[in-house]
């Protein structure tokens, strides 16, 4: 199980060709892929749905992503996305100057007590190594080093109450502005990945501080997912049971812009 790789082009061409013939099988015509209301139909236009679901089945809840040798990290974590929110976000670059000595990480929202914790706090907590390969979509993937807490033990820290269902993270950086209003930088996991033994609230990367265009001074990994689903400058993580209520309601900027919220790898 645990050599157990995904390719999701192929779970999906499979499931698709599955219910194809399903329906080759039961119908001479396809009159009903027409009505918006035909269970068929709805049930073919969730593919993301499918994608979770089926993966959840496949993969289990804690089945570890690979992890990897130092020697085979062979260059520095590349910077994607924003890489310096200094340029246009003043709290950050305050941050920033003052060796972020006044950085907070709070824990919001379906939780018994709110908490918040400095860099030091977090750094002193007992935490986790992991040398892993991120993918981003855009065709790339790096290995490297993340240290970091546990996100499980936060969220135990402040006890997550029983109808919570996601993690919601909010950063400091923002796209757009100009003609548009700035949309800012946000992800949702559900629990199942918040608790999982690799998902880890990282402030170090390659045996150093995460460094700013790394999203310095937290950032989240999620190791069985994208890189979009790996929030740089974290500021505040809110327990929610629901994701439609945030940005543009998919759960996620990326998500908002087209990209499947699930994400898996
Ligand atoms: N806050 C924030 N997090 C982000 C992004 C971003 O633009 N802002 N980009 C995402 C994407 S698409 C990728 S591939 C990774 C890039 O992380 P890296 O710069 O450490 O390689 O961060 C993800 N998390
Ligand atoms: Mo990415």
């Amino acid at each position: 199980m645990a050599n157990l790789i995904l390719n999701r082009r192929r779970l999906l061409g499979l499931s698709a060709a599955s219910s194809a013939s399903l329906l080759l099988a039961g119908c001479n015509q396809f009159d009903f892929l027409t009505d918006r209301n035909d269970p068929v139909r709805n049930f073919l236009e969730r593919a993301n749905d499918l994608t979770y679901a089926a993966q959840r089945a496949l993969v289990g809840d804690q089945v570890l992503a690979r992890e990897y040798a130092e020697t085979e990290i062979r260059q520095g974590q590349r910077a994607n996305g924003s890489t310096d929110p200094r340029q246009n976000i003043a709290e950050y670059r305050d941050l920033v100057s003052g060796n972020f000595d006044a950085y907070r990480l709070r824990i919001t929202g379906l939780v018994e007590t709110e908490k918040s914790y400095s860099l030091t706090e977090l750094r002193n907590m007992p935490s986790r190594s992991q040398i892993t390969r991120h993918d981003c979509v855009e065709g790339w993937s790096c290995i490297a080093k993340w240290t970091g807490v546990p996100l499980g033990r936060l969220l135990d820290e402040a006890k997550v109450k029983p109808t919570a269902k996601f993690v919601m993270f909010h950063c400091y950086d923002v796209y757009g502005g100009g003609l548009s209003a700035p949309e800012p930088y946000y992800e949702s996991w559900d629990l199942i990945d918040a608790f999982h033994p690799q998902a880890i609230a990282a402030f170090g990367l390659n045996g150093q501080s995460l460094p700013v265009e790394n999203g310095a001074p937290l950032r989240l990994r999620n190791e069985r997912a994208l890189g979009y689903k790996q929030p740089k400058y974290v500021h505040t993580i809110e327990v929610v049971d629901r994701i439609d209520g945030f940005g543009r309601g998919m759960g996620g900027y990326w998500e908002d812009h087209g990209y499947d919220w699930y994400g898996g790898i």
